[in-house]
């Protein structure tokens, strides 16, 4: 059985991490089929929106920590060979990819799995999900981004509060606290994710890509410079198909089509 499924539909790449036995933990098989099916969103013009899900109760619970012998004796392991051969490009890759990442928590996000879902654009969860930032409870460090978007997402103090404590944070204080978009009811998650990934698929997807990057890029930019990136990819925009539509479709008071292009 394959560790991740997907499939394609109107527009929407549904990418589900599929290793629900050990709640969706990251191994290598599944670290590299999810960067094939990234690539794929990448490269393919007909996928203009990605749904991430897990199977199962659990989105994902981080790296499994099965596939490392910690015994007494064994050789020291050295984590960073994984973070810069999987987390790190992963996270890059989400950032990077200029279409919208819709993600679907569906229960327990844990470690570099809560840390997954916050890479990405929009992410809903289920009321039962909850969001743990589990390092400290075996004494490593938030990584796959969580130092970079805890501080920025909730503050400093919540951001501490969660790295040194590991506690479980509900679904609806992470929607309260700013961490998430949004909460839905269970049974509702994948019907108002799979709308929304499907409303983001129809929209003008070249606008998109650069809106990711200006606001990714904005933490990172002085005032000045981030005015000056707004110009850049304005221009940008400006020469795409679909701002002509959008403008043409609001002088002719109709729903515009866009191609995303
Ligand atoms: C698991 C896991 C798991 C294997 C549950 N692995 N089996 C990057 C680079 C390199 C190395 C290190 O790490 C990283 C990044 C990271 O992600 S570090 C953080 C790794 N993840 C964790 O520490 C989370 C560990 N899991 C938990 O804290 C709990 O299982 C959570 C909070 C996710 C869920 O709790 P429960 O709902 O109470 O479920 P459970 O604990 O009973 O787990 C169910 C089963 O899943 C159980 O197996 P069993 O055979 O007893 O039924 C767990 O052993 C297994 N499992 N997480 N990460």
């Amino acid at each position: 059985m394959s560790s991740i499924l997907v499939s394609q539909e109107a527009g929407v790449l549904a990418v589900t991490l599929n290793r629900p036995e050990k709640l969706n933990a990251f191994n290598p098989e599944m670290h590299q089929e999810l960067r094939r099916a990234l690539e794929r969103a990448a490269d393919e013009a007909e996928v203009r929106a990605v749904l991430l899900t897990g199977a199962g109760r659990a989105f994902c619970a981080g790296q499994d920590l099965a596939e490392r012998d910690v015994s007494p004796g064994a050789a020291p392991i050295d984590l960073s060979a994984s973070i810069g051969s999987y987390y790190n490009p992963l996270v890059r890759r989400l950032r990077a990819l200029p279409k919208p990442i819709v993600c679907a928590v569906n229960g327990v996000a844990a470690g570099a799995g809560a840390n997954l879902a916050l890479a990405c654009d929009l992410v809903l969860a289920a009321r039962s999900a909850s969001f743990v930032q589990s390092f400290s409870k075996i004494g490593l460090v938030p990584d796959s981004g969580g130092t970079f978007y805890l501080p920025r997402l909730v503050g400093s103090a919540r951001a501490m509060g969660l790295a040194l404590l590991g506690e479980k944070l509900s679904a609806e204080d992470a929607e309260r606290w700013g961490l998430i978009w949004k909460v839905v009811d269970d049974e509702n998650l994948l019907p108002a994710a799979t709308t929304l990934a499907r409303t983001l698929a129809g929209g003008p997807t070249k606008g998109y890509g650069l809106l990711k990057k200006a606001l990714y890029a904005s933490p990172g930019n002085s005032l000045d410079a981030q005015l000056d990136l707004e110009r850049d990819l304005q221009r940008e925009a400006g020469f795409s198909e679909d701002y002509r539509e959008g403008v043409t479709a609001f002088k002719e008071k109709r729903q515009p089509k866009f191609k995303g292009r």
